[in-house]
């Protein structure tokens, strides 16, 4: 079977499982709203919600995609999730393709490259689906608002914090990001150097930044490569959780003398937290609630009730407001929380959480 015939048959499925999920409008109710004219509003349509993660193999995105489930299913709505089995843009700009094809009510998606999946997310906007990001952002004009988990510049600032207070402020210090092309972690990175401008960091010298690709084994063999190269390497700072499990796994196989620091899940790091020789502490928000935030958004565009200007004041849960504000790419955004910090003192009560 040729590569083409191979791609059309996995796209019909695609299609297939749409409409059986129920995400699929039928044709019959396209061709009836059209032949009268006027909206029928005998018709409901049925809502689904789409959410389209980085990529499979990743208990963080799993996490998020279970506290979205949870809140749409909770609301009588269909979801169709999407996690790319290979972690890459083309995977998720063919899925949004079909996603407008069936006219969802909403795409929440963490795009792997913001760049290769605008033209696609724009297309969508312009069928009249909102579009949302959530973990790293879309473009400001292929997004009308992004769930961002925490601050750009408190996640910065605490990840430089742990570098300066795991090596004492002096030394080397090298980054093992994600993808190259995740926005999430070059606004980090970018925000990371320019803190490290300030006198507090003089001592610190960054080396270099690798990346895993989300990705355990290239994230491993990055890591050794990095150990190998740098032999005065102090610390590691991994802002990706498939990042900072495997740097710490090279650095206890290495059995060299380097701290590891960054975003992990308390389930995966607490072997390593909980000895705290290798890494004292990680810190992380509740991927749950980032999903559950998403949904509820998600159904608030497709019910048209927000329109994600600057200002806007969401009420979640009767009580918890969240205001929509201007994010540092000029979109707009709405911070779900702070990062946590996780050490030995509190890892054994989170790890079965998240
Ligand atoms: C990884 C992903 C995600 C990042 C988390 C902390 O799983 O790269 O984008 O935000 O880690």
């Amino acid at each position: 079977m040729t590569k083409r015939s191979l791609s059309s048959i996995i796209v019909l499925l695609f299609v297939l499982c749409l409409i059986v999920s129920g995400c699929g409008k039928s044709s019959k109710s396209k061709k009836k709203e059209k032949e009268n004219g006027a909206i029928d509003i005998t018709i409901q349509d049925e809502e689904c919600y789409a959410i389209i993660t980085k990529g499979s193999g990743n208990a963080y995105n799993d996490h998020i995609v279970e506290g979205f489930k949870a809140i749409i299913d909770g609301a009588g709505k269909q979801t169709f999730v999407y996690q790319p089995e290979k972690g890459t843009a083309k995977e998720q700009i063919q899925v949004v393709r079909e996603l407008i094809a069936n006219k969802v009510s909403c795409i929440a998606i963490a795009p792997v490259d913001a760049d290769a999946l605008d033209s696609v997310l724009q297309d969508a906007i312009d069928a009249d689906i909102p579009v949302i990001s959530f973990d790293t952002p879309a473009n400001p004009d292929s997004r009308l608002l992004d769930v961002n988990e925490s601050g750009t510049e408190e996640i910065a600032e605490t990840l430089i914090e742990a570098v300066r207070d795991v090596s004492g402020g002096q030394g080397y210090w090298a980054i093992v990001s994600s993808f190259s092309t995740s926005a999430n972690q070059n606004a980090w990175i970018a925000a990371m150097r320019e803190l490290s401008e300030d006198d507090k960091y003089k001592g610190l010298g960054l080396v270099e930044i690798a990346y895993g690709d989300d990705d355990y084994h290239k994230s491993y063999d990055q890591t050794i490569s990095l150990l190998k190269k740098y032999p005065d390497l102090k610390v590691i700072c991994a802002p990706t959780t498939i990042g900072i499990q495997a740097a710490a796994a090279a650095v206890k196989d290495t059995g060299k003398p380097v701290k590891v620091v960054g975003l992990g899940l308390p389930s995966e790091m607490a072997e390593y937290v909980s000895k705290g020789d290798i890494c004292p502490y990680i810190y992380m928000w509740n991927p749950n609630y980032l999903g559950q935030m998403t949904a509820y958004v998600s159904m608030a565009f497709g019910n048209r009730k927000i329109t994600g200007e600057e200002g806007e004041q969401l009420l979640v849960d009767n009580h918890q407001i969240y205001e929509v504000r201007k994010a540092s790419d000029e979109g707009t955004e709405v911070i779900v929380g702070n990062p946590f910090r996780f050490d030995k003192s509190n890892i054994d009560e989170w790890k079965s959480v998240y």
